[in-house]
C-alpha cells in the first residue's frame, strides 16, 4: 500500500490519525459538496491537531492519505467501484478505482496502523434484513478488526434495533456519546435507550486501550450524534425515508446500490437539506474523532 509521507511521519512519531473513507466520497454525495465535504473534514482534523487519512484505492493499489488531487478524482470521476471486504482481492487484481465502504476502511486502516476512523453512518441491517440478509459487512468488519470509528449512529434508512442485536452478537462495544439515546444520523431521537453513555474522547480512549491490552479483537462503535441545530425535522426526514424506500422497491435496486440510491433519493426529496445534514454531522464527528486519537497517543 502507499502510504502517503504526512501520515506516515506522524505513525512514526506517535502523532494522532485519523482514517476516513471514500464511497461516501464517490457515492454518498454529488459532486462537487462531496469533495468539498471532503477536504472540509480533513480541516476540521487538522485544525483539532490530527493527521487525516482518506483511503481509497487507485489502480489496484491502496492509498493512506490521499492528495488534494485525488479526493477531487474520487469526486468525480466516473466508475469508481463500491469497494467492501469482498470486493476488494478482485479490485487489487484488475487494478481498478475503488471507493472504500466503512468496512474496506477499517481492513486498510488496521493495516496501516491506524485506530481510529470518521464517517458519516456506518451500513447495518436494513429493513426486513430478516427476510433479505440484507446486512451490511460492516457490521462483520466491526466484529473482528481493530478500528473504532466514529459515526452519527445508525441512518435512520436500516433498521436500528436489528442493527443494535447483531453488533452485540459481534461483540461490539456501542459507545453513546454525550446521550443516552441512540443516534439515527438525521435526528438525534431515535427512541432507543442506550446502556454506555461515554461523555469525553479519554473515556473512549481508556475503552480503547482496554480492549487493546486484553486482546479483545474488534472495533468499538462510537454513535456522535447530529447537533440539535443541523439535525432535521423528524416528521420531514421519515417521510422521505418511506418514499425512497418505496421508490427503491419499485425500481427493484438491491444489494450494493440501495444505499446510494436511498441517500440521493432523500436529498432530492428534500431539497437538499439531508445533505446539509450530512455535511454537518461528518463535521462534527471529525472534530470528535481527532480528539479522541489525540487522547489514545497520550495513554
Ligand atoms: N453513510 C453515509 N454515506 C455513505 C455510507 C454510509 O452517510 O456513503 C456508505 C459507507 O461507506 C458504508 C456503506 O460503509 O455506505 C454501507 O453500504 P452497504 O450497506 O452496501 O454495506
Ligand atoms: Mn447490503
Amino acid at each position: 500500500m502507499k502510504i502517503s509521507k504526512e501520515v506516515q511521519e506522524a505513525l512514526r512519531s506517535n502523532k494522532a490519525v485519523v482514517a476516513l473513507e471514500s464511497t461516501i466520497i464517490s457515492h454518498g454525495m454529488p459532486y462537487p459538496k462531496n469533495v468539498e465535504t471532503a477536504l472540509r473534514v480533513e480541516k476540521v482534523i487538522r485544525d483539532h491537531g490530527a493527521v487525516p487519512a482518506t483511503i481509497g484505492i487507485i489502480d489496484g493499489e491502496p492509498v493512506i492519505g490521499m492528495s488534494p488531487e485525488e479526493i477531487e478524482q474520487f469526486g468525480k470521476r466516473k466508475g469508481v467501484a463500491k469497494a467492501s471486504r469482498r470486493d476488494l482481492p478482485i479490485i487489487y487484481a484488475k487494478k481498478m478505482w475503488g471507493a472504500t465502504t466503512v468496512a474496506a476502511t477499517m481492513i486498510l486502516a488496521a493495516q496501516a496502523g491506524i485506530e481510529v476512523f470518521v464517517t458519516g453512518g456506518v451500513g447495518g441491517a436494513h429493513r426486513g434484513a430478516q427476510n433479505n440478509f440484507d446486512i451490511s459487512a460492516d457490521l462483520e468488519e466491526l466484529g473482528k478488526t481493530n478500528v473504532t470509528v466514529v459515526s452519527a449512529g445508525v441512518k435512520a434508512i436500516l433498521d436500528l434495533n436489528l442493527t443494535l442485536e447483531i453488533l452485540e452478537t459481534k461483540g461490539v462495544p456501542v459507545l453513546s456519546y454525550g446521550t443516552d439515546e441512540f443516534a439515527d444520523f438525521y435526528t438525534r431521537h431515535s427512541g432507543i435507550k442506550m446502556e454506555n453513555v461515554v461523555n469525553s474522547p479519554v473515556e473512549v480512549a481508556k475503552i480503547i486501550k482496554a480492549k487493546r491490552d486484553n486482546k479483545l479483537d474488534g472495533g468499538i462503535l462510537v454513535a456522535n450524534p447530529i447537533p440539535e441545530e443541523y439535525a432535521m425535522d423528524p416528521v420531514v426526514i421519515n417521510s422521505a425515508i418511506d418514499k425512497a424506500l418505496k421508490m427503491a422497491d419499485e425500481a427493484g435496486v438491491k444489494g450494493k446500490d440501495i444505499t446510494p440510491f436511498l441517500l440521493k433519493t432523500i436529498v432530492e426529496l428534500t431539497g437538499g437539506d439531508s445533505l446539509e445534514s450530512n455535511i454537518r454531522l461528518v463535521l462534527n464527528n471529525a472534530a470528535l474523532g481527532a480528539e479522541i486519537a489525540k487522547e489514545i497517543t497520550k495513554l
